[in-house]
């Protein structure tokens, strides 16, 4: 154990130096996020819920400490053996580093360092515990088996000695980590946000109905959900960002930089995000007030048609600086509806875990379709071409969002005192607006709830619906309608292809 500890300081004092994702555990813990079945991937969000990166890193830590015991006594047995079965461990870290979308040759190197001083520690630690032959036993002693006496003394200064050095240097990379990321804070911290040229109207009075319990009409950015396959965070200096469009049916290819998007038109919007494996109920859905250029005015300048009008491509497929590929209709981006190219949120730059300095966002469509963060390259193509990545996972091409309603209040297994009971909560169907909500009490009739003031089509409602209650345990059901008439179907699906369906319903007992 105290090898493997020494691989993993200098892995990641090796990793500062080479890229920060190459360190072993980020680098295999991504590989195993990409190889998650969509099942087990549901299982990890729905029970460690944003902690899922948190528990998939600690498990590869315990499952490393397992075998690095295993390791350990092997090498009693056979010195050399041991350490060379260090090293499969950094070819398994390596392979894992090099195989990422982004990985480089060099991604090997805090692996490979890593278990070649590990296997040296192993092999020197093990060899203060070799049995040597001890003193004879006393005349008159039997003694059994053969006598052994480890060299103590010579094993804990080895082994501190090691432990300290690595952790020192472990330190060390941490710092030099750090420092990379300040630059990227600094970019940052000196951004300022342009006053938006196309301003969002003030959120309506009436918008937010005010009442306890209920998600608040805008989300703060702390508050606001996050889901992504990044381990680490990536951390993009704003005056070294660039964007390429490129592709089929590109007539002029485009780079810009964060400067060329802060000359550009700024609008601002009002837009409500929601994830793909939100499950009915569910906490992935967030509204922020964002600001940006419009994705369809560069797409135009770059000579895109949609394909209503002739263009070739029918898919933008945007990659990000850590690999990740999402693929979105050409004709939704071009519509007329804002799809932004964010740069701001909620008054801020894009916080880093938000998707720093750039990401995109598309009304109407889930996340995972429309949203990529820390957007590095626009490429127009086809469905038929290309599969991003979550669709080679076995999720839909396409991802409009669904009609979905939330109960926040009463919360499940409450006790509301029996009289009048506010049932509310909040209910989406962005680009298409929420019309109705109703409620109905162990399966009665439906109830028209009040609905908050919309703000507009992209973004959620606000809902309540005032509950005579009476003692007893009840039932409590929310549906919505959107503004094609479409009323939310009951019929409960599960997330995977394209989002989960069926009424969100909340059981409480009135005393
Ligand atoms: N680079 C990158 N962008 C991404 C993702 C990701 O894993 N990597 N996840 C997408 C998904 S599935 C969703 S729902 C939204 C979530 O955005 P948020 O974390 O800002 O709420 O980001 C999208 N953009
Ligand atoms: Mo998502």
């Amino acid at each position: 154990m105290i090898a493997g500890f020494c691989a993993l300081c200098v892995a990641e004092l090796v990793a500062a130096a080479v890229r920060p994702e190459a360190g072993p555990v980020t680098a295999v813990g991504g590989a195993v996020i990409d190889r998650t079945p969509p099942a087990l991937k549901d299982f990890a969000v729905r029970n460690f819920g944003t902690n899922d990166k948190l528990v998939l890193q600690l498990g590869i830590l315990v499952l490393l400490a397992v075998f690095a015991m295993a390791v350990g006594v092997l090498a009693l047995r056979h010195r050399l053996l041991g350490s060379a079965a260090v090293l499969v461990f950094g070819v398994v870290g390596a392979v894992a580093a090099t195989t990422r979308p982004e990985g480089g040759p060099g991604d090997a190197l805090p692996s490979v360092v890593g278990a070649v001083v590990a296997a040296g520690v192993l092999y020197l630690l093990i060899g203060r515990l070799i049995r040597v032959p001890g003193p004879s036993p006393a005349a008159g002693e039997t003694g059994r088996g053969t006598p052994v006496s480890f060299d103590r003394r010579g094993f804990m200064i080895a082994a501190t000695a090691a432990a300290a050095a690595s952790a020192g240097a472990g330190l060390v990379g941490r710092r030099l980590t750090a420092s990379v990321q300040a630059g990227a804070s600094a970019s940052r911290a000196e951004i300022v946000l342009p006053v938006p040229d196309s301003a969002a109207p003030a959120v309506p009075r009436g918008a937010d109905l005010g009442i306890r319990g209920v998600s608040s009409f805008i989300t703060s950015n702390k508050s606001f959900y996050r889901v992504d396959t990044a381990l680490v965070v990536p951390q993009v200096d704003a005056d070294r960002w660039r964007l390429r469009i490129h592709g089929k049916g590109v007539a002029r290819p485009l780079t810009v930089t964060f400067r060329d998007l802060l000359a550009r038109e700024i609008i601002e919007r009002d837009i409500t995000l929601t994830c793909v494996s939100n499950e009915v109920g569910g906490p992935y859905v967030g509204n922020a007030r964002w600001i940006g250029v419009r994705l369809a005015d560069l797409l135009r300048e770059a000579g895109v048609k949609p394909p209503s009008r002739g263009g070739p491509a029918d898919q933008i497929v945007s990659r990000s600086v850590d690999g990740m590929t999402i693929g979105t209709p050409v004709e939704d981006v071009m519509d007329g509806r804002d799809a932004l190219l964010a740069l701001g949120m909620n008054g801020e730059p894009l916080p880093f875990a938000h998707g720093f300095p750039v990401r995109m966002l598309v009304p109407g469509l889930y996340g995972y379709v429309s949203a990529c963060k820390w957007i590095r390259d626009i490429e127009l193509t086809t469905f038929d071409d290309y599969d991003a990545y979550w669709v080679k996972r076995s999720w839909s091409r396409r991802g409009p969002i669904k009609t979905e309603s939330r109960i926040d209040t009463p919360r499940p297994f409450a006790s509301p005192k029996a009289g009048t009971v506010p049932v509310a909560g909040v209910a989406w169907a962005q680009h298409r607006g929420i019309d109705r909500v109703e409620v109905r009490v162990d399966g009665g009739e439906w109830h028209r709830a009040r609905l908050g003031t919309e703000d507009s089509r992209d973004t959620w409602r606000q809902w309540v619906w005032e509950w005579p209650a009476t003692s007893g345990n009840h039932t409590l059901e929310v549906r919505a309608t959107d503004r094609t008439g479409a009323t939310q179907t009951g019929k409960r699906v599960g997330t995977v292809p394209n989002g989960a369906t069926g009424w969100h319903s909340v059981v409480v007992k009135v005393p």
